[in-house]
This record gives structure tokens, sequence and C-alpha cells, in this order.
């Protein structure tokens, strides 16, 4: 395996101007030809030292087999070109010169899922990082935008009616023997990694949509025909995307035909392509019995995501790998901040998307595999599709906007598209845009570029009665030599009376420590610091946390946001207490008072704020303020507060319960995503889960088990079903025979449905059951699993990683499981093999010398295998370090 290094960057001497592709689809295989025309790339001075003379071409001789090449129409003998894996080199090109060439490949049998593929009945493509040159060869990278001026595809009309590819469609006709054939052409210059193409017998949804300016839109979703009526939600989510970037941002849609599909084998969620965004079927396809709310937002979200990406992706793109989160963290943060305003509370929001910044990136940060937003190095591209490219990427461009204020963001946008509309640039060139509108230095700023790992914030305060002065001082830790600039946002809350005193401001924290002040104050304060998390940082108090404070905070915060954290936190410090058997009487008290407050503060408008800040942390979030990770530790003293704070609230859960489900009985039996029905669903369930944790007798676990089997059976959709399931599937004793009833039911409801059997799965997955390894295997061996569809395999093996107590039992029983599932895999999909769940034992530095010794040697396993993946050998690799 070659490590590819950031700044060996060199721009190639020779591009790709203009291509035609003829993609002809046999049963069996698939031929390619391709047309190039060649051009001196003006980007390349004269004098840059180039590696190459010739035109140097990607392509994977383990897929693609090269069955002629011409230049200027004259065969190419092989001492005119030099073929070698991985690439093929054309002496002698000149500007303008023509490059022909013919491959075959087999689609049938790429079950890695990247370049041209068959899922189910239909082909797709997968291209992005380096799938095209899976289908032919050519200069596979971003830099190389080409203008793909005509695709035609040919294949059998009965089973592939519909054809498509990006840009318009030119003209489609019949052929000889019952083929057909389409025609597109695509205006737009573009990276080899957002060609897409698409054959298969599928039905189609269309809409509509008029921009700004008077252009008249088709969007067309397709799927396959059963699917169809569940495409709606995913239409109307484009439609709210479209509208919301030109009112946001002024960027309209710039071509006449949107396309989207819906495909059931993908390895991830979706794919930008211009004009013809394919999708995993669990992001687009959406409806009340085999979705739950949680879906029908990830939809809308993703279907906004890549929509966004048409500017921030593929008018300006990458110039390399390296600048992935040039468009993916910019992407993220525009999709977080759409579905914030349109449909859920922002603050809501705001705490979904933290909770998978501290749940995911920080853990990915606190591991072998931590790097920083724009990485230095990799093996394979795939692997750095990370959390931190995206998530901890969109923290990045959010602080911008912190610093810049919204209108200061807008006009860095603004001048990004105006200078680089068209090109392939990097990050530097964004933070360029940013500063310039808004003539300032962001110098020190760019250090969030290259510094990997968790900064830490250190507060500490003081408070002069006399003069009205508070005083608080920060401090920053992180891996980079000179300070990061760290927006920290801060309120200030009257000890007293609890109302704010001093409304949101914005402490620019640029050097290693720095006091602020604040004057005029009548009585002492409490901060509420990092309000929104407006940097992705851990913040710690420089003494002892003060229990109360946070307390105080959980009922008062006026930040919507730190008024949950403060909660969480509270929370986390009772269960660490309960875990290392401190006394914790004081701790609990303070968590009893908050809870109840929470449960019956009539200010608290919206019930989606008040189920998340009645949850406690979940336990992936715990493990991040222990030393050791003990996961069945964390498991019991969680499980502990939680049943103990059920018992002491049982009557309030349960007419809060009951009060909801009269409210959404009155409702009728319409289904709907607003706002306020997904809040009262949340809050519902959560106030289910609290009631059902009571199981320490036989007689409580069947009343768990009546009132959940209860709430399964009066479902009205997935997301009231899936809660119930989710608790049955751990009962034990008196719940036993209601467990089985739901497992059994849920399995013949799905009535083959993928989505839903993914849900079965991954439910029983997670299950807290003693035996669960043994339900695990049987699981795996059940007929409608298997290695070659994605989805399904994360749903067994990803949940069941996540199912940390029991992954991580001291026999090493979970580990085993997973090194013998990784090998498997690898052999048929290494890209989910090392990016969905080789990434669980790498972590094993946190773990304890006991498990430590047992997740490595599975690593050690993985890393002898003869054939391992370039995939998963770079993480094996990275974990073994
Ligand atoms: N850009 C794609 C991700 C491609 C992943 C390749 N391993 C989807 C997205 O982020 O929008
Ligand atoms: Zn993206």
């Amino acid at each position: 395996p070659v490590e590819v290094i950031r700044t060996d960057y060199k721009p190639l001497k020779w591009i790709v101007k203009e291509v035609e592709l003829e993609f002809r689809l046999f049963d069996g295989y698939t031929v390619v030809d391709s047309t190039l025309i060649i051009g001196k790339n003006p980007n390349a001075a004269d004098d840059d030292h180039n590696e190459y003379e010739g035109l140097v071409l990607n392509g994977d001789e383990t897929n693609v087999k090269l069955l002629s090449l011409s230049k200027d129409d004259v065969n190419l003998t092989r001492d005119e070109y030099d073929l070698s894996p991985g690439k093929l080199i054309v002496s002698n090109v000149q500007e303008g010169s023509v490059v022909k060439m013919t491959v075959e490949i087999v689609p049938e049998d790429n079950l890695q899922l990247s370049g041209l593929y068959k899922s189910g009945g239909m082909f797709c493509s997968q291209c992005e990082a380096e799938g095209f040159r899976r289908i032919t060869y050519y200069p596979d990278r971003p830099d190389v935008m080409a203008t793909f001026k005509r695709v035609r595809i040919e294949a059998e009309k009965a089973k592939f009616p519909v054809l498509l590819s990006n840009g318009n469609l030119l003209e489609e006709g019949d052929c000889e023997d019952g083929k057909h054939y389409a025609v597109w052409h695509d205006p737009y210059p573009k990276p080899s990694y957002l060609f897409a193409l698409v054959a298969g017998d599928l039905g189609c949804m269309s809409d509509t949509y008029m921009t700004k300016s008077g252009r008249k839109v088709d969007l067309k979703f397709y799927s396959e025909h059963g699917n169809v009526s569940k495409l709606r939600y995913a239409v109307e989510s484009l439609k709210r995307a479209m509208k919301w970037d030109e009112d946001t941002f002024g960027l309209e849609y710039d071509l006449d035909l949107f396309n989207v599909v819906a495909v059931e084998s993908f390895n991830m969620g979706a794919m930008e392509n211009k004009s013809l965004n394919v999708f995993n079927i669990s992001c687009v396809l959406a409806c009340p019995i085999t979705s739950t709310d949680a879906n029908y937002q990830r939809v809308e979200g993703i279907i906004g995501h890549e929509y966004f990406h048409n500017w921030t992706g593929n008018r300006v793109t990458c110039r390399d790998w390296f600048q992935l989160t040039l468009k993916e963290g910019l992407t993220v943060f525009r999709d977080q901040q759409f579905s914030g305003q349109v449909n859920n509370s922002a603050a809501v929001k705001r705490i979904e998307d933290v909770l998978v910044v501290r749940g995911r990136q920080f853990n990915e940060d606190a591991g072998p595999m931590s790097h920083p937003i724009r990485p230095d190095s990799y093996v394979a591209m795939d692997n750095f599709y990370t959390a931190t490219v995206y998530r901890k990427g969109a923290e990045v461009i959010r602080m911008y906007d912190t610093i810049l204020g919204s209108k200061g963001f807008r006009a860095g946008m603004d001048l990004y598209f105006k200078r680089h509309d068209g090109q392939a640039v990097t990050c530097d060139d964004f933070l360029a845009a940013m500063a310039d509108a808004n003539n300032v230095d962001l110098s020190q700023f760019a250090r969030w570029y290259s510094t990997s790992g968790t900064p830490t914030v250190t507060y500490s305060s003081s408070f002069d009665a006399e003069k009205g002065l508070y005083q608080l001082t920060l401090s920053q830790s992180s891996r980079s030599d000179e300070p990061l600039f760290i927006p920290v946002a801060v309120g200030l809350m009257d000890k007293e009376s609890g109302e704010e005193v001093v409304s949101t401001v914005i402490l620019e924290l640029k050097e290693a420590k720095q006091t602020f002040d604040f004057s005029d104050l009548k009585g002492n304060v409490v901060p509420s610091i990092l309000r929104n998390f407006s940097a992705p940082v851990k913040l710690v108090p420089a003494s002892d946390i003060d229990e109360s404070e946070l307390a105080f905070l959980a009922c008062h915060d006026t930040d919507g946001f730190n008024r949950w954290d403060s909660a969480q936190r509270l929370y986390t410090c009772a269960i660490l207490k309960v875990m290392g058997q401190e006394e914790s009487k004081s701790t609990i008290d303070l968590v009893h008072q908050t809870f109840g407050k929470t449960l019956t503060d009539e200010t608290i408008s919206d019930d989606s704020i008040r189920a998340y800040a009645l949850k406690l942390p979940s336990e992936s979030t715990l493990a991040e303020s222990v030393e050791v990770i003990d996961p069945p530790a964390i498991h019991l003293a969680r499980k502990l507060v939680m049943t103990m704070i059920a018992r002491t609230f049982q009557d309030q859960l349960m007419s809060c319960y009951n009060k909801l489900t009269a409210l959404i009985e009155k409702d009728g039996a319409e289904f709907n995503v607003d706002g306020v029905s997904v809040g009262r669903r949340r809050l519902r369930n959560v106030c289910l889960a609290y009631l059902c944790s009571i199981v320490d007798t036989a007689e409580e676990q069947s009343t768990a088990a009546a009132l959940a089997t209860r709430h399964f059976e009066s479902a009205t959709g997935m997301t009231d079903k899936l809660s119930a399931f989710n608790i049955l599937v751990s009962m034990r004793g008196g719940g036993e025979e209601a467990r089985d009833a739901a497992i059994k039911k849920f399995y013949e409801d799905a009535n083959g449905d993928p989505l839903v059997l993914d849900k079965w799965f991954a439910s029983q997955a997670s299950a807290d059951l003693p035996d669960i390894i043994e339900r695990v295997k049987n699981l795996v061996a059940h007929p409608d699993y298997s290695l070659e569809k994605p989805n399904r395999c994360r749903s067994v093996i990803m949940s069941f990683t996540m199912n940390e107590a029991h992954f991580h039992d001291a026999s090493g029983k979970g580990y085993e499981f997973l090194g013998e599932m990784l090998e498997k895999l690898d052999k048929v999909n290494p890209k989910v093999a090392a990016r969905t769940t080789a990434g669980s034992l790498i972590g094993w530095k946190r773990y304890g010398d006991e498990r430590a010794k047992k997740m490595k040697i599975q690593l050690e396993k993985l890393k002898a295998l003869p054939r391992i993946s370039n995939d998963l050998s770079e993480i094996v690799a990275k974990g073994l370090k």
C-alpha cells in the first residue's frame, strides 16, 4: 500500500478537457468506450517539475480490462504506452490529442460497490473518491474538470427501461434486438468522481420547482416500483432545500432536471453526482409504517446535504482529497442550518448534532485514527470520510459564522463563489475568501485545519461584590504549538433571581490564557459558557465541578443548548459517582431536583427539548469522561441511576405518558412529522423507557413488558413501534414471553421490507441480554442476513459493536466474533469492513489492560491475513501503532 502525502500535491501536465463515453450493458459484462480530448494543464507551470511527461491515467487493473487504445485514430502498440498496476501512461500527447480506448468491466462481480455495480436488478455507480478508475482509465482526481459531452448508454429495453446519467437528455431511441439507448450531456465541467450512471426498471415520482429567477426544474425521483409512494417526503424536502438555499445564500439550481435514485446496496448514505444524486434507500424512502421520526429527519437532512453540494462541492470542488472538508464540512454546516431552520427548533437540532460530535468525533480524535480536519496522509481515501472531516469540519465552518456573524459569513460565501466558481480549490482558498470579504486576518484561525485532537478550555472566575466586577479566566490546551482562535459564547445568569443579566457575547480566546471582565453587576452570577457549543472543545472547570451551579443552569439557563448540557453534566456526575461507589447522595438529590423541575416546568414549550433534557447521557458519551473505559460498569451505573429516577418519578412519568397518549389519540390517524408531533412522540417514548426500566422483580418485569407491549401494539407508526420493540428485546424473566412474541410479530409485519428488517436485526443486536453473543451469531446465520448488503451488515455488526457493555464482555468473545466477521467482510466489501466496523477495535488503549490485550489479538490476526485489503490494513496498522 502506498501512502499519499498532502504536501506532495502536483498538478498534472496533461488533463482531459472533454470526454465522451459509451456504455454497452450486456448480461454479465459491460463494454466502455471512451474518447478523451487532451489539453495542457494551465495550472501546471512550465517549469513545474512533473513526475511524468506523458498523459497519466488511473485505472484499477483488477477491475478494468483494456481492449484497445488509440491516439489520434492510430492504434497504439505496447511500446507506445506504459501499463503498470493502477496506471496507464500515454506518451507524446499534445494539446488537442484525441485518446480513445475500449475496456471491459464486470459490474456483476463488483461487490465493493465502488465503480459500476449491480444492486438487485439495476446498474448503478459510485465514483467518489476513486471509483471512476474502476470503470475506465482516466485521470481520476478532482482537479481534472472535464466536460462530459456525450454519455451514451445502451441496454436491453425490457430489463432496463430507465437509462440515466448526468446533465440533460440529448436523445433516446430504440436499437436492434430489443435494446434501446439514451444520450446525456452535462454542460458543467466536472471531476470524474461526480460522474454517475443508472440503468434499471424503476418507478418515478415527478414534480417541478420554479427557481427564484424563473427556471422550471423537473424533479424526478426513482425507486423500485413498489416504493414510489415512499418518495413523497424526499421530494418535498428537496423543494424546501432548493428554496432555503435561494433565501439563505442566493444559490439557485443550474439545470432543468434534477434526478434522485434510491438504491438498496450502497456503501454510505448518498452521493451528490451532478444532477443525478444516488441515495441509499434508508436515506430517501419514508413512510409512517416503515420509518421513524429520526428516519424522516435523516431523509430531509441528507436530501438537503446532497442538493447543497451542487454549489459547495460540484460548482466549486476540491483540488485534492486532502481538502475534503472544504466541501464536506461546509455542506454539513449548510444542511444543519437548513434542518434547524426549516422544521425543528434550532436548539433541538443543535443538541442532536452536538451529540454526534461528542459521541463519535471526540472518540475518533482520542484514538489512533485521530487526524486534523485536513488530513496529512492516507492510504485508502475512503477511510477519511470521517466524523472528523465531516462533523468537526462543520464545527469549524460554524466558528467562522460565529466569529464573523451571519452577514459576514454570507459575504465570505459570496466572494468564495465569485472567485472560484468552476474551479477545484483548497481550504486555504475558502479561508482567504472569508478573511478578505470581512477585512480580517484569519491566519490564527487557520490552525484549526492542521490540529488534530480535541482542545480543552479551562475556566475559573472571581467576583468582586464591591466593584460589581466578574472576571472569567479561560485557558486553552491543544495539540497545536501555538494557541488556537476559539470563539467562546458566554452569558451570565444572576445567582439570586436566576435571570439572565448579560446576554450572549462571543469571547475571542486567542491566547493560552485570557481574562475577560464583566462590570456593573448588581450581584454574583453563574456563567453559562460555550453556549450553543460555540467551539468543538471540552470545557472543564479549573477546580472541582460545582454541581449546584449545574443544577441551577439546568433549571434557569436561557440558552436552550446549555440548559440541556448542564443537566447532562449533572447526570454524568451522578452516574460516575455511582460507578466509582463514591458518596453520591447530594448529587442524586440535585439530579432529582433537576429532573422533577424539567418534567413539570411549564415554561418549556417544546416537548423535544424536555425529552432530551430528561434523557441520560449515552454510554459512549459517558465513556468520554473516564480515564479507563469499563463498558459493563458504565452500563450498570447508568441503569441504576435510570431506575432510581424512574422509581422516584414513577407517578409523574406515568401521568405525563398518559397525557401525551391522550393528545396523540386526539390528533387521530393522520401521521405528521412536524415539530409538535415529533416532540410528543419523543417525550412519550422517553417516559416509556424510564417506566420500563423498573424491572427488578418478576412482577415488575411483567408489568413493564405489558406496558411496552401495549405501546408496541397500539403504535400508529414506526417511531412508537420501534421504541417499544427496543425495550422489549431486552426483557428477561417475567418479560420473556412478551419479548419473543414481539420479535416474531415485528418480523412478520416487516413482510420482507428491507428497511424494516434492518431495524429488526439492529434492535436485537443492541439488546441487553446475557446470551447476546449467541443471539448475534444466530442473526448472522439468518436467511435474511447478507454480507453483500451494507445496510444489513451495519444493522447487525455495527449495532453489536455499539452495544458496548456486551461487545466488550470481559471474556473477549465479542472481539472474537467481530474479528471473524471482519475477515469475511473484507473479502466481500473492504470499504464497509474498514469504515464501519474496524473502528471499534482500534481504541483498545482506553479499555484497560485485560480488554486491550484481547482487542489487540484480533487486530494482529487481521494484520496477518494473507490477502487483507488496503482499506482494512490501513485501519488495522494505525490501530496497532
Ligand atoms: N460525498 C459522498 C461521500 C462519498 C464517500 C466515498 N467513500 C456523500 C456526501 O458526503 O455527501
Ligand atoms: Zn457530503
